[in-house]
């Protein structure tokens, strides 16, 4: 009888609640820590203000963030107030700390967190609360309601990375800026540009200026291409640091230089391109046989290359000026990049001796920690010393991975079978490459990175990054085409513990950040494992 009671008696509180979802089941992506709800709603009116607690000068730009975004689609003008109903608090001052906790009541919602990052993921939070329609960039007429409860988060990985390969085909500023936005909507926190490649050198660097005169003049398929002025890289710099997101930047190498190769042919030893026969790799421009050590080797510009082959391309490593090339590339890149990495490249050095590898390898971790950096490279990078708190990208081999970890190093989880953003979803997709796996919504989201590697524990892991390379896309479209849904699965594999992540769950919330990217104008992919 009592439960027949209570039953009665929570339907009917149940019914006189608003309508609309409550808070856990507004479709957060990545999956908060924790959610409770209690029944009520917030509402975002043109009055609401925000009120600063804690060091203004850091605080406010998030204030200036959020009332851009939402300004569009609401047509409010949100200022901050010496009062107001959306308090953002910092509590303490740990940068590296990016909980944050959020908690909205029907006349106020407060967030709360150590750091600015943290009052940053919370205002994330709070953006997909509110309907989807908020961040479009149109004004709707639609009640800006937020359930009330209070959410306690923080990140399982400290590094949530994307990658973008500008080099196979130049995406320019306004994409890449787009790009941004959308990484920092899910909390990620490091964004990886491979800035050069066999197809095309793309970051201006003054004491070389052929480097993007030449190298910079192809892409795949001999389109237009283009490249990064210092002055656009900073932007880019100051843009995703407005977002919390720090810049990573590729110089690939010692393999993966044809463009700087055309660029300086005193840099070339002489190897020749594939001529779409890899049989041809490894045979000299000049003479008939190669000998690294020689001093007679006549240099010359390779030639600009427009395919898609790789492993043909490599710098002389026996040669000084290699390495005064290097030091001149990694000055001028730290002088303009903030952050504290640099990603040295090293995969697929397939004409490059073994033992070459190893010493040039070591060299260029010398010259980037000349300049104050921590060098991050493809796990190859591990068959050589590693520097102590260097990291090794884990994308293909358990085995390199396992070199990294006994040298006490950690390990960037990127396996190609799950987080790599240009392989095709199935064998319909109509862009993108399959040599690692199909890999469809499921895929990308049911893998936990401290078990998928035999040798790679929880410990052992710096975090977790979703490179798109780009032999096959070449516009906004074809990026976001590959990008999302899958992104979002990455970046809840990176934010949320495997204790609390679940695929049906996930297939549930993607439908409101689906509806989030249709107000945004992004073109996702809707795959059928959603029923969006
Ligand atoms: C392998 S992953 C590469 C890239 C290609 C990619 C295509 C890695 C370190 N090297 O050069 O673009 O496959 O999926």
């Amino acid at each position: 009888f009592n439960v027949i009671i209570a039953l009665i008696f929570s339907s009917f509180i149940y019914s006189c609640q608003p309508s609309g979802p409550a808070l856990e089941d507004r479709g957060i992506i990545p999956i908060p820590s924790q959610v409770s709800s209690s029944n009520g709603t917030f509402e975002l009116m043109s009055s609401s203000a925000i009120q600063l607690v804690g060091d203004q000068a850091s605080l406010s730009p998030i204030a200036t963030y959020f009332a851009d975004q939402v300004s569009q689609s609401t047509g409010f003008d949100i200022q901050v107030a010496e009062t107001g109903n959306l308090v953002f608090e910092l509590t303490g001052n740990n940068p590296s700390d990016e909980s944050y906790q959020l908690e909205i009541e029907k006349e106020q919602v407060k967030i709360t967190a150590n750091s600015p990052a943290g009052i940053f993921y919370g205002v994330q939070t709070l953006l997909q609360v509110f309907p989807a329609e908020i961040l479009s960039n149109e004004r709707k007429s639609v009640a800006w309601l937020a359930p009330t409860g209070s959410i306690t988060d923080s990140p399982e990985y400290g590094y949530r990375g994307a990658m973008l390969d500008v080099a196979r085909h130049f995406i320019g500023m306004e994409d890449v800026k787009h790009f941004i936005d959308q990484m920092a909507h899910l909390k990620l926190n490091h964004f990886h540009l491979h800035l050069t490649d066999d197809q095309g050198w793309r970051i201006e660097i003054k004491s070389w200026p052929r480097l993007t005169e030449i190298g910079g003049s192809t892409e795949v398929g001999g389109g237009e291409s283009g490249f990064f002025t210092q002055e656009d890289y900073q932007e880019i710099v100051r843009y995703a640091a407005e977002r919390f997101i720090t810049i990573v930047p590729e110089i690939d190498m010692p393999g993966h230089t044809n463009a700087a190769l055309a660029s300086y042919g005193e840099l070339n030893p002489g190897i020749n391109l594939p001529d779409g026969d890899l049989s041809t790799v490894n045979k000299p421009v000049h003479g008939s046989e190669i000998d690294f050590s020689s001093k007679m080797i006549i240099r010359e510009p390779a030639e600009l290359y427009t395919g898609t082959e790789v492993g043909f391309s490599t710098f002389d490593t026996d040669l000084d000026l290699t390495y005064q090339f290097i030091d001149d590339v990694v000055r001028e890149l730290s002088e303009i990049t903030p952050g504290p990495y640099i990603h040295i490249g090293g995969d697929e050095s397939h004409v490059t001796r073994k033992d070459d590898y190893v010493v040039f390898v070591e060299k260029v971790q010398e010259i980037v920690q000349k300049y104050g950096k921590t060098s991050i490279g493809w796990d190859e990078i591990a068959t050589a010393k590693l520097l102590s708190g260097n990291i090794a990208q884990f994308w293909a081999d358990e085995e390199n991975a396992g070199l990294a970890v006994g040298q006490g190093n950690k390990i960037l989880m990127s396996p190609a079978k799950k987080a790599y953003l240009d392989m095709q979803y199935d064998s319909t997709s109509r862009i993108g490459l399959h040599w690692a796996a199909y890999i469809e919504l499921d895929s990308a989201y049911l893998w936990d990175p401290a078990s998928y590697a035999s040798g790679i524990s929880k410990s052992d892991i710096f975090g977790v990054e979703a490179p798109l390379w780009t032999e096959t896309v070449e516009n906004r479209a074809d990026i976001e085409y590959l990008v999302f849904p899958r992104l979002a699965a990455l970046a809840e594999v990176a934010w949320s513990p495997a204790s609390t992540r679940d695929w049906v769950s996930f297939q549930a919330r993607i439908k409101e950040l689906g509806k989030s990217w249709e107000n945004q104008g992004i073109d996702f992919y809707r795959t059928s494992k959603v029923n969006w």
